[in-house]
């Protein structure tokens, strides 16, 4: 097999010539070049984004697709959504496709492609109609309130984000659950230069007309709020107020009432008027620093809208009352905590108001019905992180994705091996490297970093970043996943690139350099009592419903769980979903960082097929073969081909495919028999076989003219 067959290189890197990274690079750019975006490991899909529109998707695509088996047709999205959606179908098999890469690679594109073609494919009728608008029109209104300009792409998703859509036995669409990780609410306060704050704001103030404006007491110009980037108030190429209207739209097809909607927005602009409470010093009598708000016109409109006084808020925002057993004491805030409080108000907010919309969604599309259904589940979640300053959503995300090798892992290539095994075919081991130690270093219940910053969010005391750190260098001085400057010195290694606050983790995919500095305070999440209690008092009656806490009757001493401890269990319960169900997997790639088409940056994207395991991927699909069926259906299938299994066969199903695959001269090499399966060792036997069976079919067909004919 030559390196590069043809002008698009191969479409399955199964038939890799040398089988290296620098070929399979070499394979992706040539046939990125070439507009073909699609590669296949297997039944894996390799999309490198074209950061261009192209003429491959759309109702005549999807009508090819569902028409033909997996490597008939070019690769593409529409042939794994094909796969997926009729094995849940006729097989039964609930799916769920994991959809991973870095920002900017293409993921939330390639689920809506998932989620589009699986729309056109998946039944008709009115009831049905409406339950898939339903679906797909909760993306723009996610999109608006989750999704926000970044460095890396102008329509960057900062939520994870797993939608199961569930299916009545004969496959039409009954309605789904979303679940959301983690949103980036510090965006909500501040941004990076060059970055904007979620879409929702922009757009609000671009598309509300001049009442609605009024109503929720703005003023157009981005440049007026202090949360808003001045720089970046447009991103070039997209309609910040016609995408207000479909977002508007969205949520009333999916079911939000008029009032809903009016409420969702005067939140949201609640949100906008918090960064612009000014808050000045202040001194007590007793020349103790306090603060104060400077200028009542903001604060006035504020409180209006929550239906709260701006005393009451005033006092919120500007002071803090401790509870002991015995007595209340209230302390004022100096500025800097003041504008602390008002910013952490300001972002739990926000991301309450996230989680209520997810909510609101999910109430309007589940499923009401006792009867059995399949499910499939699309997962497009942030891809592993590596910048220049990594603090605890880095480590976070960064433990999902190790999480999310770990079923790669375990499903992919365990799974196969354990076939090979189970069916009595020979195979050569693959050595592979098993990541259960980096995941235990996180989230072990006792001894594992996440459990230690929650010991340490816990104890009572001085806690600090620091005594938080020196725990983790006892604990791990040994383990071979983990480095800090202590461990380093301790084996006189000595590493100017390691800062004193940080510790470093082997991952998978890397080495990533953490700093400990705001884990903790990240980690506790705590809103000032005064603030969650305050905001319940309000008349406003979606604001208050944000914080139940903040109910004197429901307020109990135990306090929540941490920020980790959440997101640790909600990836538990994701993994426990993904486990049950049958893989499907599409691996991005960002060919270049100015989001430009046409252009690919080898550097970058041999950075990300390592991240990503590509190689090995292929090198365990190589070891074995491309593709197993189970005998009958096989057989079932191709039995046509052979005089003697056509058209009776009387004899074990095994012996029929072993006639067949006679007769069409298929070389031993290509193919093993095991137990209960045929396994082909290359796509392009498959191939083969489709052709041959496609033109026996035509000349049956012929046949059956003639002899009708002759009848006549
Ligand atoms: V992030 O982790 O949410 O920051 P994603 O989701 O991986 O990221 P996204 O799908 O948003 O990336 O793709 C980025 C941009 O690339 C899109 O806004 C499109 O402009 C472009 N893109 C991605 N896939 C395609 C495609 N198949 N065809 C055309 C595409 N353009
Ligand atoms: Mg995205």
């Amino acid at each position: 097999m030559p390196v590069l067959e043809g002008s698009v290189g191969v479409e399955d890197l199964v038939l890799l010539e040398p089988l290296d990274e620098d070929s399979l690079i070499k394979n992706l750019q040539l046939r990125y070049e070439n507009k073909e975006i699609y590669t296949y490991i297997g039944n894996v899909v390799i999309s490198v984004n074209p950061y261009q529109p192209l003429p491959i998707y759309g109702p005549e695509f999807i009508a090819k697709y569902q028409d033909y088996t997996f490597y008939e047709l070019k690769p593409h999205i529409y042939a794994l959504a094909n796969v997926a959606y009729q094995s849940l179908r006729d097989r039964d098999r609930d799916q769920c496709i994991l959809i991973t890469g870095e920002s900017g690679a293409g993921k939330t594109e390639a689920s809506k492609l998932v989620m589009s073609y699986v729309a056109a494919v998946c039944g008709k009728g009115e009831q049905v109609n409406s339950v898939k608008e339903q679906l797909l029109q909760s993306n723009p209104v996610l999109e608006a309130f989750g999704n926000a300009k970044t460095i890396r792409n102008d329509n960057s998703s900062r939520f994870g984000k797993y939608m199961d859509v569930e299916f009545d036995f004969k496959g039409s669409p009954l309605g789904g659950v979303i679940t959301n990780y983690l949103l980036e609410k510090s965006r909500v306060v501040k941004q990076l230069k060059g970055e904007r704050n979620f879409h929702i704001f922009y757009q609000l103030l671009a598309g509300a007309d001049a009442q609605l404006l009024r109503a929720l007491k703005l003023e157009q110009d981005a440049s007026h709020y202090t949360y808003l980037n001045g720089d970046v108030s447009r991103v070039c190429g997209m309609d910040d107020a016609s995408n207000f209207r479909a977002a508007q739209s969205a949520m009333s097809v999916i079911g939000f009432s008029e009032d809903e909607i009016r409420q969702v927005l005067e939140v949201t602009a609640l949100v906008l008027k918090l960064g612009n409470v000014k808050l000045t010093d202040e001194f007590q009598s007793n020349g103790i620093p306090a603060s104060g708000i400077s200028d009542g016109k903001d604060i006035r409109e504020i409180g209006e809208m929550m239906g709260l006084s701006s005393v009451e808020l005033d006092r919120a925002l500007c002071s803090r009352t401790m509870e002991t057993a015995k007595e209340k004491v209230v302390t004022a805030l100096n500025v800097t905590q003041a504008q602390y409080a008002r910013d952490a108000l300001a972002k739990n907010v926000y991301s309450r108001l996230f989680d209520w919309i997810v909510n609101r969604i999910n109430e309007s599309i589940k499923v009401d019905t006792e009867e059995k259904r399949k499910v499939m589940g699309v997962l497009d979640i942030y891809g592993f992180e590596i910048l220049e300053d990594n603090s605890f959503e880095q480590f976070v995300i960064n433990y999902c994705n190790e999480k999310l090798q770990q079923v790669f892992i375990e499903l992919t290539l365990k799974e196969e091996q354990e076939e090979y095994k189970r069916e009595g075919i020979p195979w050569t081991k693959v050595e592979y490297f098993d990541n259960g130690i980096i995941c235990n270093l996180i989230e072990h219940s006792q001894r594992g970093i996440l459990a230690m910053l929650d010991e340490e969010c816990l104890r009572p005391g001085v806690v600090s970043d620091s005594t938080f750190l020196a725990k983790l260098n006892q604990l791990f001085s040994k383990h071979s996943h983990y480095e800090s400057k202590v461990t380093q010195n301790a084996q006189r290694q000595y590493d100017h690139t390691m800062g004193l606050s940080c510790f470093r983790i082997c991952h998978y995919a890397g080495k990533v350099t953490y700093n400990v500095t705001g884990f903790i305070d990240k980690n506790n999440d705590l809103l000032f009592r005064d603030l969650s209690q305050t905001m319940w008092k309000a008349q406003h009656p979606l604001l208050r419903s944000l914080f139940p806490e903040g109910n004197p009757k429901e307020a109990s001493l135990k306090r929540p769980p941490t920020a980790g401890t959440q997101f640790k269990n909600s990836v538990a319960i994701l993994m426990k979903n993904l486990y049950s169900k049958n893989p499907n997997y599409i691996r991005c790639i960002k060919p270049n960082d100015q989001q430009q088409k046409g252009r690919f940056s080898p550097e970058l994207a041999v950075v990300q097929a390592r991240y990503l395991g590509l190689l090995e991927n292929v090198r365990v699909r190589r070891a074995g073969y491309a593709h197993r069926q189970v005998y009958k259906p096989f057989l079932e299938r191709y039995r046509l081909l052979s005089r003697s299994t056509w058209p009776h066969w009387n004899g074990g199903d095994r012996e029929g495919v072993e006639k067949v695959l006679e007769s069409v001269a298929v070389s031993s090499e290509e193919m093993a028999y095991g137990k209960t399966k045929i396994f082909i060792r290359s796509p392009k036997t498959l191939f083969y076989l489709e052709e041959q069976r496609r033109r026996r079919l035509q000349q049956l067909a012929t046949l059956i003219q003639k002899v009708y004919r002759g009848w006549r």
